[in-house]
C-alpha cells in the first residue's frame, strides 16, 4: 500500500469544484486517510515548493497556493502516487488527456486546480508538512478493501 499527498488548490476551492474533484479519486477506490481544509501559510508553501525556488514562476506559485484555503488529502491504495497523477493529468492543461482533472477544469499551468506528489519520498515529505500523525485516520476499511479481503479468504 502506498500513500500520496493531494491538494485541491485555491482556484478550485473558489470555483466550487471540491466535490467534483474528490469524486474522481473516490471513484478509483482510493482510501482517504487524511482530509482537511486549511489556508497554507507562507512557511508551508515555501517548504512544499522548495524544489522550485529560483524558477521564474516561483513567487507567483507561492502567491497562488497561499491565496485561499486548499483541501489537503492523503490517499492510500495501490500505486497511488502514479495513479493520482494520472487522474490529474499533465501540468500544462492543454497537454493533459481529456477526462483528467486538469484537462477538464483548467486552462493554464498557473491555475491548474490540483497538486499530487511526484514520488513516494515527496509524498512523505509533503504529508509531514500538512498533517500531524494523529490526523491520519486509517483504522477503518473501505468497501473495496472488504471485497478484496473476502475474495482472498474464499480462494
Ligand atoms: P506538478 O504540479 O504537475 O507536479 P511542477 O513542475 O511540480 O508540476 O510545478 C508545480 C506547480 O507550479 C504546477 O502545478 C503549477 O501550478 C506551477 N507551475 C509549474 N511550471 C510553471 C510555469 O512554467 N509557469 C507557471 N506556473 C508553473
Ligand atoms: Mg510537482
Amino acid at each position: 500500500m502506498e500513500r500520496t499527498f493531494v491538494a485541491i488548490k485555491p482556484d478550485a476551492v473558489k470555483r466550487g469544484l471540491i466535490g467534483r474533484i474528490i469524486k474522481r479519486f473516490e471513484n478509483r477506490g482510493y482510501k482517504i486517510v487524511g482530509m482537511k481544509m486549511l489556508h497554507p501559510t507562507l512557511e508551508m508553501a515555501r517548504k512544499h515548493y522548495a524544489e522550485h525556488l529560483g524558477k521564474p514562476f516561483y513567487e507567483r506559485l507561492i502567491r497562488y497556493i497561499t491565496s485561499g484555503p486548499i483541501i489537503a488529502m492523503v490517499l492510500q491504495g495501490e500505486n497511488t502516487v502514479k495513479g493520482a497523477r494520472q487522474l490529474m493529468g499533465s501540468t500544462q492543461p492543454n497537454d493533459a488527456e481529456v477526462g483528467t482533472l486538469r484537462a477538464d477544469f483548467a486552462q493554464t499551468m498557473e491555475f491548474n486546480v490540483v497538486h499530487g506528489s511526484d514520488s513516494v519520498e515527496s509524498a512523505q515529505r509533503e504529508i509531514d508538512i500538512y498533517f500531524k500523525p494523529e490526523e491520519i485516520c486509517d483504522d477503518w476499511k473501505t468497501m473495496l478493501e472488504l471485497v478484496m479481503e473476502s475474495e482472498k479468504k474464499q480462494s
